[in-house]
């Protein structure tokens, strides 16, 4: 008995302090953590474990390179309500070096950064946007003199760990299409070994946060599939979870943009949509939580496929697609479901053991505490119906 007051007595302090910290209320916190756990695809009632690792929160330092892009995914961070950037940045990691957002420049910023990866050597995580040029020993990219070939070498090498972000450090992107005139490639072709990949153009800032959130609560980056992109995120077709795909399936397409089967909602594959060939979810999480139809594909425009290696930037935008591994949407639910690698106990060691995700959990706990109030369900894969 005196056991289980003690350990009510402990949570009550435990709340407390999330609640000071963060300024969100139990509810919200709770929610987040459900959101997250789910989100992360871990079994029921893991929540708790996500719970627990919020009480000794320590934030991981993060060194965040830019390469050739134009910087949409730091934008598309900015631009995410819930949580913001600044909140990402204040409760869930030390954003030690940012030549976008930095004050610094010149030679301060590069003390900052080399700074920050000596005292945190062998414990930062290192964030790429953009893709590397490798053609004429990498002279089409430099900064502070150096090259990004040598920049992003030197700074993997004492990474705990390494995340592209958007579609140019994930593959290429844009800057590598054809004829790719001054050899764009990704991380992981330059590092020569395997990074997380959060591609999209820009890519939803929710993957990104998401994947911080797993690797602050479990000390390792989330399950991910061959091309690295995290299987939470990546493991559907677009295709499958499309509002219109009830109307690709009855055979009414919009043949031309503001035809009458385009104002009516109609499936955009005649006009060239790739959903049925990009693996993303874009129709369940949405952009820049302003409500429902808040994607491409929702605002009346054919999915150009920027996550895919091989489809965005590289197919014409008009050309029908390939239609692939085509499955009934969620509504029909598949008979094995794509799930995160961790188990619930390993879960729970691993979030006793890290204890970190305080932020983080109340970003996503605000973010589920909105879409609660705007009438949608709080995790991903939620928001849809036939037109
Ligand atoms: Fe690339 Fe991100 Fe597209 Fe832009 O920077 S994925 S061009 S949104 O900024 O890297
Ligand atoms: Fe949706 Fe595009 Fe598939 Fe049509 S082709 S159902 S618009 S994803
Ligand atoms: Fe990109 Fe298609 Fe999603 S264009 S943002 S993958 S809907």
């Amino acid at each position: 008995m005196s056991e289980t007051i003690f350990d009510l007595q402990r949570e009550e302090d435990a709340f407390a302090v999330v609640e000071q910290r963060l300024q969100i209320s139990r509810r919200e916190f709770m929610q987040f953590c459900a959101a997250v756990a789910a989100t992360m695809g871990l079994p029921a009632g893991a929540e708790a474990a996500v719970a627990k690792a919020i009480e000794q929160a320590q934030r991981p330092s993060v060194i965040w390179l830019h390469f050739q892009e134009c910087t949409g995914c730091s934008e598309s961070l900015l631009r995410a309500e819930h949580p913001t950037l600044e909140k990402l940045i204040l409760d869930v990691i030390s954003l030690d070096y940012h030549e976008t957002l930095f004050v610094a420049a010149g030679h301060q910023a590069e003390a900052a950064r080399k700074s920050a990866m000596q005292a945190h050597k062998g414990k930062y995580v290192l964030v790429v946007e953009g893709a590397i040029p490798v053609k004429e020993n990498g002279i089409y990219c430099k900064i502070g003199g150096k090259t990004a070939v040598d920049l992003v070498k030197e700074c993997a090498a004492d990474a705990a760990a390494v995340i592209a972000i958007g579609s140019c450090a994930s593959w290429g992107g844009m800057p590598s299409t054809g004829p790719n005139p001054t050899g764009a490639s990704s991380v992981a072709e330059v590092l020569g070994k395997p990074v997380v990949t959060i591609p999209g153009c820009p890519p939803s800032p929710y993957n990104f946060l998401a994947t911080v959130v797993h690797f602050l609560t479990f000390g390792k980056l989330p399950e991910v599939d061959q091309l690295g992109r995290p299987k939470f995120a990546y493991s559907r077709l677009i295709h499958d979870n499309c509002e219109r795909r009830a109307h690709f399936d009855a055979g009414r397409f919009a043949i031309e943009f503001g035809d009458t089967g385009h104002r009516q909602g109609y499936c955009l594959y005649k006009l060239g949509c790739k959903g049925p060939e990009t693996f993303a979810n874009c129709p369940t999480q949405l952009f820049g939580d302003a409500g429902p139809g808040t994607w491409p594909v929702g605002c009346g425009h054919p999915c150009i496929g920027c996550t895919e290696k091989g489809v965005g930037f590289a197919k014409p935008i008009h050309q029908t697609a390939v239609l692939k591994n085509v499955v009934p949407p969620l509504s029909y639910p598949r008979i094995v479901e794509e799930q995160g690698g961790t188990s619930f106990a390993a879960a729970a060691a691993l979030a006793a053991i890290a204890g970190a995700a305080a932020g983080g959990a109340a970003m996503l706990a605000k973010n589920l505490g909105k879409q609660a109030e705007d009438g949608k369900p709080g995790t991903p894969a939620t928001n849809q119906k036939a037109d």
